[in-house]
């Protein structure tokens, strides 16, 4: 309750000087104010409460993204916590083989050449098609796992924006999204 009043007090606030009336006394007579003509003042205070909330969740130290047999991933931006050690965990949810339908979650640094990058992954199957010559360019990643299998890998980051794609020859096209850490 104690997050609400303060957003509360400030719609009935707004809404108290722009009816009119004696303003000087409006921001500290409020409790006085007849609330029966301003029964919307109490519904907007609610929502105005709720982006604290919302954000606590938004970034976090843990996430989870899945992957399927149709080449996706489940979300497209992720939100973790800046600075922190963040645990990324990829969920193969699919079925088929990893030598066929193989997904892995590379977090790139931010100016890498996504095209330039795949053409190089592509020839690295032997390490789980992370090029050697562009390392440099991998903030982190995960193995390659095949349907029913997962994998964990840390990362802490800088507050940004950051790619991940999955290098499996094929996929980056369609399987990338972005980290927002803050
Ligand atoms: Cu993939």
């Amino acid at each position: 309750m104690k997050k609400l009043f303060k957003p509360a007090l400030a719609v009935a606030t707004v809404l108290a000087v722009a009816c009119g009336g004696n303003n000087s006394q409006t921001t500290t007579d409020h409790s006085k104010h007849d609330h029966t003509s301003h029964d919307h003042a109490a519904t907007t205070g609610i929502p105005a409460g709720e982006p604290t909330t919302t954000s606590t969740e938004a970034a976090s130290d843990a996430v989870v993204i899945e992957s399927d047999d149709q080449m996706k991933f489940n979300k497209s931006e992720i939100k973790v916590k800046a600075g922190k050690n963040v645990t990324i965990t990829l969920k193969h949810v699919g079925k088929m083989a990893k030598e066929v339908m193989g997904n892995n979650l590379v977090i790139l640094k931010p100016g890498t050449d996504i095209p330039a990058f795949g053409v190089e992954a592509n020839k690295a199957k032997d390490t789980d098609y992370i090029p050697a010559s562009l390392a440099s360019s991998v903030i982190g990643h995960s193995k390659v796992i095949g349907g029913g299998e997962q994998d964990s890998f840390e990362v802490t980051l800088e507050a940004g924006k950051y790619d991940f794609i999955c290098s499996f020859p094929g996929h980056l096209a369609i399987m990338k999204g972005v980290i927002i850490a803050e």
